[in-house]
């Protein structure tokens, strides 16, 4: 028997591998262009690795996401995959999960948890580099003045690991020198018409609005929305800075709309598939992978707008 030789502490070799290899993956929902791209890539990584894949979208909602995450373990598959809608309130469940010998991936975000072996890997961008970086590019583009810049933040869902570490990433960076001032922030729900939601709200609330740091690229168009309904021009009256790099988060860099866009790749099915695969086989895992990012303007948008497929 293969008992207890490794699923416990994380690592994955328990079932030998026969018959066809299942993933169960429950994705967050469908807010974003980021979103939607990113159940392309796990959807068309799973066909090309011959893995059978059982896919649950969560709506945006824990409950939902713990009863398809339930309904996969009842399913018996080879590994379970899941995108969580916050960090907090999974542990049970992967209690369970560990108690049917499944092992658990986690992708794009983060949990909360003392016990970091209730999963074998974690997949995803490191998002407090992101906040880190908007910061950066933003800040360096007021190098021609010495007065305090007033940002506005737009957030995601709250309690979502890109939520907490963008903004921090973005806080601390801007707390260095104390150039830029967060002079306040709203939640966007990483919707357009949430970001529009958002910007209006601030537009109504902040009397100096000098830049808005968008934690994704949609909330962003949104707020450049709410920004012209008010006769500001976005990218000059009013600086912006977004992350993810979707093909509209680019074109509206590219027209001058937005200023900094900073890439988070949702491409990450193959290195999914392949955590999956090894899982089946009894290889090797790295307990964390994450891809490369990129921070875009203008002109480099520019560059990668004619292959982007997202
Ligand atoms: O930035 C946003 C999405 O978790 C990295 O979720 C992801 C974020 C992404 O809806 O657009």
């Amino acid at each position: 028997t293969l008992a207890g030789c490794g699923r416990e502490t994380g690592s994955a070799q328990l079932r030998p591998p026969s018959g066809p290899i299942v993933l169960g993956f429950s994705q967050v929902g469908s807010e974003s262009g980021w979103r939607l791209a990113n159940t392309a890539s796990i959807k068309k990584a799973a066909e090309r690795n011959r893995v059978e894949l059982l896919f649950k979208n969560a709506e945006g909602d824990q409950k939902r996401q713990l009863a398809d995450i339930r309904s996969f373990i009842r399913a018996d598959v080879t590994a379970i995959a899941f995108s969580p809608v916050v960090e907090t309130g999974y542990d049970e469940v992967l209690r369970e999960a560990r108690a049917a010998k499944i092992p658990v991936i986690l992708t794009d975000r983060l949990i909360e948890t003392a016990d970091t072996s209730l999963y074998v890997s974690s997949i995803g961008a490191e998002f407090a580099a992101e906040g880190n970086l908007a910061a950066i590019y933003l800040e360096n583009d007021y190098n021609d003045t010495e007065e305090q810049v007033h940002v506005v933040e737009i957030l995601g869902s709250t309690g979502a690991t890109p939520t907490k570490l963008r903004a921090e990433g973005f806080a601390t960076t801007a707390s260095r020198s104390g150039k830029l001032r967060i002079v306040a922030a709203e939640t966007g729900n990483w919707t357009v018409d949430g970001g529009e939601t958002a910007m209006r709200r601030l537009i109504r609330k902040v009397k100096r609005i000098d830049a808005v740091f968008a934690q994704n690229d949609d909330m962003g168009l949104g707020a450049v929305k709410a920004l012209e309904a008010a006769g500001k021009k976005p990218g000059t009256d009013v600086r912006l800075v977004t992350v993810d790099a979707t093909k509209k988060g680019l074109e509206s860099l590219v027209a001058g709309k937005l200023n900094y866009v900073v890439e988070c790749s949702p491409l990450i099915g193959e290195q999914l598939m392949g955590v999956v695969v090894a899982i089946h086989l009894g290889g090797r895992i790295d307990k964390r992978i994450s891809p490369e990012q990129n921070v875009f303007d203008a002109v480099s948008a520019k560059d990668v707008l004619g292959d982007r497929q997202y």
